[in-house]
């Protein structure tokens, strides 16, 4: 693995030459299961196909220092975040008909100006809700599972029983734990492929690793290293974990921001910079709603529009699992609100906000 990441950079510099190339392409919020599935899958196709096939982070390279769980896991590795590819780093309409695109950790371009690409999707492996309508000549996986590095993994040991590769199996390891919070049932998040998959990868290792941390410590280390933003401004902290959505006519552009850590919105929001940064962070993504997740909480802004009163709406009336109440907001413009079901992630409240902004159109 190592040798894979260290050439990627000599391969992008020769793309336009390449007869035919496999992007495994992450999401954009560039998390650790993004980036676990796009490298771990990319190295697998590389090995079994006789094309270049290369991961790219769906993230401009500028925001790599947001992604401090990712940058933990690849330092420990001896991988050097550097080599890899992202988003803006490729011309993706030089690269026409030689394209083969493998979607993971998503199911949809999101981003308009890469909708272009859709013929180019020949797989996908998603754990997400199902927003592709077409999918009869993909290959197309898509699993409620806690992490689709699982669904990644599975694929990996179908088409390579003998995968003893330490790096993979230990990126994969971790990404499990952490999506799944270390398999905690309170969370409800691991399912029983994740914890086959996780069990087959340490059987592996068991045998090959010198040493191999226990769960616990490897989900603590790195849920220390993503919730370290201690350096972080306010608009860092809203494009830290970051998923945009965007509505045609009229075009609507929604940001859906995870808080690192246990950052609840009201902290966030008593921060000195949170009132000027909210506002450059909407300028700049020209964003007509901006919707963070805190721990225990979220907020909406602007306040008095149409589209927060819907999804507002959406949210009180929708599930009362949800159990998402109003309450008190330390800024008249911004609507904040309490949630006590920690199984409601972003996961699962996104289709709701997309569904309310339909109906509001
Ligand atoms: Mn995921």
């Amino acid at each position: 693995m190592d040798k894979f990441v260290q050439r990627l950079p000599h391969v992008l510099k020769k793309l336009k030459d390449v007869p035919k190339l496999g992007v495994v392409l992450g999401n954009e919020a560039g998390d650790l299961d993004s980036v676990t599935s796009a490298l771990t899958y990319a190295y697998h196709l590389q090995e079994h196909r006789d094309y270049e096939c290369i991961p790219v982070l769906n993230f401009p390279r500028l925001d790599l220092p947001l992604k401090t769980e990712v940058r933990f896991c690849l330092k420990k590795l001896h991988l050097n975040p550097e080599h890899l590819v992202f988003v803006d780093d490729l011309n993706w309409v030089e690269l026409g008909d030689a394209l083969e695109l493998t979607l993971v950790d998503h199911n949809v371009i999101n981003k308009p100006e890469l909708k272009f690409l859709e013929p180019n999707v020949v797989a996908v492996f998603d754990h997400h809700v199902q927003e592709r309508q077409d999918i009869d000549d993909l290959d197309f996986q898509l699993d409620f599972v806690g992490s689709a590095s699982t669904l990644i993994a599975e694929r990996i040991f179908q088409e390579n029983p003998e995968m003893q590769e330490e790096t993979v199996l230990k990126l994969i390891r971790w990404t499990i734990i952490t999506d799944t919070s270390n398999l905690s049932p309170a969370k409800k998040k691991a399912t029983k492929l994740d914890i086959e998959i996780l069990e087959q990868i340490e059987n592996i290792l068991a045998e090959s690793a010198a040493s191999m941390w226990n769960r616990k410590v490897i989900y603590e280390e790195i849920i220390k290293a993503k919730s370290d933003t201690s350096s972080f401004c306010a608009n860092q902290l809203l494009r830290k974990d970051l998923k945009v959505v965007y509505f045609k006519a009229p075009e609507i552009t929604v940001s859906l921001s995870s808080l690192p850590g246990a950052m609840s919105c009201s902290k966030f929001m008593d921060r000195l910079d949170f009132r000027k940064d909210l506002d450059d962070f909407q300028r700049k993504g020209n964003y007509a709603l901006i919707i963070a997740l805190g721990a225990g909480d979220l907020m909406i802004y602007p306040k008095e529009t149409d589209l927060c009163f819907k999804v507002r709406e959406m949210l009180l009336s929708k599930n009362p699992d949800i159990k998402i109440k109003v309450d008190q907001s330390k800024f008249s413009d911004v609507e904040y609100l309490r949630r006590s079901n920690v199984a409601y992630t972003r996961k699962k409240i996104m289709p709701l906000v997309k569904e309310a902004i339909e109906e509001c159109k």
